[in-house]
């Protein structure tokens, strides 16, 4: 996906912006843009106050002297401008790709709307070709694993631990010092009963089906936005 699209996904999302918001800031290179645009709108004068998903978002914003606060301060919020993985029918969501799901979606539900930001090769007509991230416990990781791996198993497919990039085979680290199994389903007709699945299972701490989230999507395409709607 082209920087371009990203970034032109993310200045259309200022239309949903008003001075005095309360802001949930988004993870990933698209949410970056956006961080990045909202940096020089601060820096101009808009007045708005920022929740970081991330480690990440938190550094960056800071960097761009973006106010900042936490959802223990401010517990609701107006708005969050996120990135997507895929984006399903009814603007149902996979997220996670990035590893930041939890905070993401502890923000989202702390939010009165959400507006997804994306390129049109995120709008899928069916969820799942992405890998699902579902992040869990270290804690009895096998145990868990086993679990997940019956749920994906009846479909005849896998479920992998995330590895951090580099030589060395240790586990992806979450912000919240979690692991993410990354599951390929390849089709998910029926997120919301696996979401109710997933719930259920433990040792899951959250998973990357976001639905009933997203109140827009912004989708960039080569020849403009297209806002879309639940
Ligand atoms: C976040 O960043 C994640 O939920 C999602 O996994 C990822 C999308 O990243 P990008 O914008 O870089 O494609 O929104």
């Amino acid at each position: 996906m082209s920087v371009a699209l990203k970034r032109r996904a993310a200045e259309a999302a200022f239309a949903f912006i008003e001075p005095g918001m309360r802001l949930g800031l988004g993870t990933g290179s698209t949410a970056a843009e956006f961080v990045d645009l909202l940096g020089a709108r601060v820096a101009a004068g808009l007045d708005v106050v920022g929740v970081p998903t991330s480690a990440r978002t938190f550094a960056q914003a800071t960097a761009l002297g973006i106010r900042l606060t936490t959802l223990e301060e401010t517990p609701d919020l107006d708005l969050t401008v996120d990135g997507a993985d895929e984006i399903g029918p009814n603007l149902a969501l996979i997220k996670g790709g990035g590893g930041a799901l939890l905070r993401e979606k502890i923000v989202a539900a702390s939010s009165a709307g959400m507006v997804v930001i994306a390129d049109a090769s995120k709008t899928v007509a069916e969820l799942g070709a992405f890998p699902l991230p579902i992040e869990v416990v270290p804690f009895g990781f096998a145990s868990t694993l086993r679990r997940l791996e019956r749920l994906v198993a009846e479909l005849g497919l896998t479920a992998d631990l995330r590895l951090r990039p580099g030589p060395a085979s240790d586990p992806y680290l979450t912000d919240g010092g979690h692991w993410i199994v990354d599951a390929s389903f390849r089709r998910i007709p029926d997120p919301s009963r696996l979401a109710t699945a997933l719930d259920a299972t433990v040792g899951v701490v959250e998973h990357g089906l976001f639905l009933g989230f997203a109140t827009a999507a912004v989708v960039a395409r080569d020849d403009g936005v297209e806002v879309l709607r639940p």
